[in-house]
């Protein structure tokens, strides 16, 4: 994250961060995830590119991010079937889901360090409410360029002109995109971010699971705004494979 506030990883109960089994406390993660159910959770399809979409590959650690982790290995990693990479163009229906282990409903215990996320409804979709209360966080680089740690900051949606101003149509309509200037800072996501969780509070004040951090050219270049998978847009999707709000 660039131009961060400081460190806010009590307040992010869903988050998780994803890491390859063969480096399971490297300084960084692959990817974040964010978690939408005791056995869902969601992230980036392009994390995936690096160590395939085996998911014995992979462990997830959840919980309180300072040394008291807790460690699972998915069951089943499932990628958007038009998922299309384009490295360096952005990339189109970036989403994955990753099935924890365990019976349904009940792969996670939560507690006070560990929850889910909510989903956005289908109205929260509209621009004519677009939210300004939004939260980016991750264990991405800042402006000097390193981070192990996990940092947030506010990141308030941007008009669709602004995101297709210098993207044109690699812009789509499953995508958003997010910046604001805090002290003197463009305040965007950086390498290490991605498949985090944009979060954004609704009209009632919930927080709510509204983009996954997907690209951008550059960083923090108010020219170039981070691009984030548009999470309402995947609902069907998402209740598709995880056998629908039932189970999530
Ligand atoms: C990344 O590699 C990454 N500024 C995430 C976000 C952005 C660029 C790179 C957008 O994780």
């Amino acid at each position: 994250i660039v131009g961060h506030e400081g460190t806010f990883s009590e307040d992010s109960p869903w988050l998780a961060s994803l890491w390859p089994v063969s480096r399971p406390t490297g300084s960084h993660p692959l990817c974040s995830t964010t978690l939408i159910s005791p056995c869902w959770a969601l992230t980036a399809a392009h994390c995936f590119g690096r160590f395939g979409n085996d998911s014995s590959s992979y462990v997830l650690q959840l919980g309180d991010h300072h040394g008291e982790e807790r460690s699972v290995t998915p069951e089943r990693i499932v990628i958007h079937e038009k998922y299309q990479s384009a490295e360096g163009q952005g990339w189109e229906y970036d989403v994955a889901l990753l099935r924890l282990p365990g019976p349904e409903g009940k792969c996670l215990a939560f507690d006070s360090h560990t929850s889910a996320a909510c989903l956005p409804v289908p109205s929260m979709d509209s621009w004519s409410h677009r939210p300004a209360t939004c939260v980016i966080t991750g264990w991405g680089v800042t402006e000097s360029g390193s981070s192990s740690a996990l940092l947030q900051s506010w990141a308030p949606l941007l008009p669709t002109w602004r995101c297709r101003q210098r993207y044109g149509n690699r812009f789509s309509s499953r995508m958003l995109c997010t910046g604001s200037l805090a002290s003197g800072q463009w305040v965007d996501s950086c390498r290490g971010d991605r498949g985090g969780p944009l979060m954004c509070q609704d009209r009632a004040h919930r927080w709510v699971l509204t983009g996954i951090m997907s690209w951008g050219h550059g960083c923090s270049d108010p020219i170039f705004p981070g691009v984030y998978t548009r999470v309402a847009q995947f609902l069907h999707w998402i209740i598709h494979i995880t056998g629908g709000p039932a189970e999530i």
